[in-house]
């Protein structure tokens, strides 16, 4: 029996629902009744990138073996616990990549090029009036990508090929990178036009970009966000906008999802996209099949395609 925590796609409920006894926690009305009748024999929990897997849920499932999480993002499991219990974790990286990528690539163009008031300005019968404002151009500017990782490589990929120069900042200089490192966000922030962060979530990360990185970036800077919410402190974000110490913002991910400040729903130099990066069909259906794979291979003794590195 598997316990399913966040709303998922019916691409992959159909397929789990044919091998496995699925109980919906995300939208079950009594989930105090639910765990009662059937917490004692839930084998599986499947969540997505963003959920936190609580300890108090985990603690009240005796046989619970294995936890798959439906995103590259485990950020929100207690990956402790689940050593000490000899509980599995396993995510959905490599397939997303490229998509969460496309994403950091499009809110920078949308961000520079003002491409949502520019269709705004279309849509309202404005242009037969006369031509929408300049822009900025992207290609010769500098971008800092926190976290250098899969996603990391692949934005700083595309942000090349636009002409941008790219540097990037994580705990250690990468061996065969030839981007410009920097030890600190700060510094980094600092030397950039575009702040791309890219970066795994947690406590590790949380509140990395706070109020000193954002004044650094600047009144010509821009705040990227395709990774965790809780990496840039969203009080000191909007502080920052709203005072014009940076210049805008392009969101994908927030700190309470799917809750958004309101304060930043009426800005206007943001873009803000409610967490799509990895969301398109192809790259859901290889995650989809990813999470089932995972499963499927843990109940038949197999070994587990993407275990998580740290359980490895
Ligand atoms: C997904 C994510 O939106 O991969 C992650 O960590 O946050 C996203 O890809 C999410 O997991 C699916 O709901």
């Amino acid at each position: 029996e598997v316990l399913l925590l966040a709303p998922l796609p019916d691409l992959l409920l159909a397929p789990l629902k044919e091998e496995f006894v699925c109980h919906d926690w995300h939208q079950s009305k009594d989930k105090d009744g639910l765990l009662n009748r059937h917490g004692a024999n839930i084998r599986a929990i499947i969540g997505a990138g963003g959920t936190t897997y609580h300890l108090s849920l985990l603690r009240d499932l005796p046989s619970l073996q294995i936890i798959c999480v439906f995103g590259v993002g485990y950020d929100g499991v207690p990956l402790d616990y689940c050593k000490q219990r000899g509980i599995r974790v396993t995510n959905t990286p490599d397939v997303l990549t490229e998509d969460v990528a496309d994403i950091a690539l499009a809110l920078v163009l949308m961000t520079s090029r003002k491409l949502v008031p520019a269709t705004k300005f279309l849509q309202a019968g404005l242009w037969t009036r006369g031509n929408f404002e300049l822009t900025t151009k992207p290609g010769g500017k500098r971008a800092g990508i926190l976290g250098l990782g899969r996603i990391g490589k692949a934005i700083a990929r595309r942000l090349e090929a636009i002409g941008m120069q790219v540097g990037y900042c994580c705990r250690e200089k990468q061996p065969n990178v030839s981007y410009q490192y920097f030890f600190s966000p700060a510094e980094m922030a600092a030397w950039c036009h575009y702040l791309i962060v890219a970066c795994p979530g947690g406590e590790q990360t949380k509140n990395l970009v706070n109020a000193q990185v954002l004044f650094a970036l600047g009144s010509d800077g821009t705040l990227i966000n395709i990774a965790r919410g809780s990496v840039v402190d969203e009080n000191a974000l909007i502080s920052a906008l709203q005072g014009g110490f940076i210049k805008g913002a392009g969101l994908d991910v927030y700190a309470e999802e799917p809750y958004v400040p309101k304060k930043l729903l009426k800005m206007e130099n943001v873009v803000l996209l409610p967490h799509v990066g990895s969301g398109t069909m192809e790259t859901r259906k290889a995650m989809a099949d990813l999470v089932v794979a995972n499963l499927t291979a843990y109940f038949n003794g197999k070994p587990l395609p993407t275990l998580v590195p740290e359980l490895a």
